[in-house]
């Protein structure tokens, strides 16, 4: 795909550029469902995997009052702590409220700063919708804003950082989300490959850390604990990962769904 090309997913036929699926019910033409323990996304194999700055719009409905859905947009790179941007998600607290999260590496440890929305309802269908600009990420539902980053907000890959690939998890028996459609258009549309970039961009600190550095797929096998110890002790700055009802995680099933995506694509990924 090349790096200004729109993108929609109807879920009429197939899963588009969506390629790593697990536990998925596509039995309903139109939409795909995500329940009890679920993902899918788009392939996370590089910087340049995904896509850059735009309009991101995903038709989709929560069910559930536990953290457990969640629209992703995961590093390109497949690398964590890193620029993992959540467009969804719901709070610890038994409310049942949504709210979003923008991730970043703070010196090799997860940072992040997340906004609660206000007055979205769930277990209907909302268009959620990201706008990824330089130096600044809006979240609205409904066509309304609900959130707004301007500090640590990432540059895309034709700035000198990196994309992000589109996913979404389901990490609860008691919860689902259920997503309809997905749009991406590229910033400037239909404008040329090379837009006029704002002055010179700071590197976000994600940029600092990768830059340089030679990487490859083995690097990531010891990658995994660490992502899996820094959720287990931050629990409550990645509710994906809370235990489970029987009050543990169960990385043992976790680390086998990594190791198969592995060994299927050199890919790293829960
Ligand atoms: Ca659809």
């Amino acid at each position: 795909m090349a790096a200004t090309d729109a993108l929609h997913i109807s879920f009429d036929d197939g899963f588009g550029s969506i390629g790593n699926l697990w536990n998925v019910d596509a039995s309903v033409s139109g939409e795909v469902t995500l329940s009890g323990y679920s993902a899918m996304m788009e392939w996370a194999v590089g910087r340049d995997a995904g896509h850059g700055y735009g309009t991101y719009t995903i038709n989709a409905k929560a069910e559930g009052n536990e953290p457990g859905p969640a629209i992703i947009f995961w590093p390109g790179d497949n690398q964590w702590p890193g620029q993992e941007i959540d467009l969804l998600e719901i709070t610890p607290d038994g409310s049942g409220r949504q709210y979003g999260t923008l991730h970043w590496n703070e010196g090799g440890h997860d940072a992040y700063e997340a906004v609660v929305y206000d007055g979205v309802q769930g277990g209907v269908f909302h268009d959620y919708t990201m706008v990824w600009e330089a130096g600044r990420i809006t979240f609205k539902v409904d066509g309304v804003e609900k959130a707004v980053f301007t500090d640590n907000v990432p540059a895309d890959f034709a700035h000198g950082g990196m994309k992000n690939t589109i996913g979404f998890l389901n990490n609860n028996p008691d919860t689902s989300i259920t997503v309809r459609d997905v749009t991406y258009t590229p910033l400037g549309g239909a404008a040329p490959a090379q837009p006029a970039a704002p002055a010179v961009e700071t590197p976000p600190a994600i940029a600092e850390v990768v830059t340089g550095e030679e990487q490859s797929w083995d690097d990531y096998a010891y990658e995994v604990p660490e992502q899996q110890a820094a959720w287990a002790a931050e629990p409550e700055g990645d509710p994906r990962f809370q235990p489970g009802p029987d009050g543990v995680i169960d990385w043992d099933a976790l680390a086998a769904k990594v190791m198969a995506n592995y060994e299927a694509t050199g890919s790293w990924f829960v």
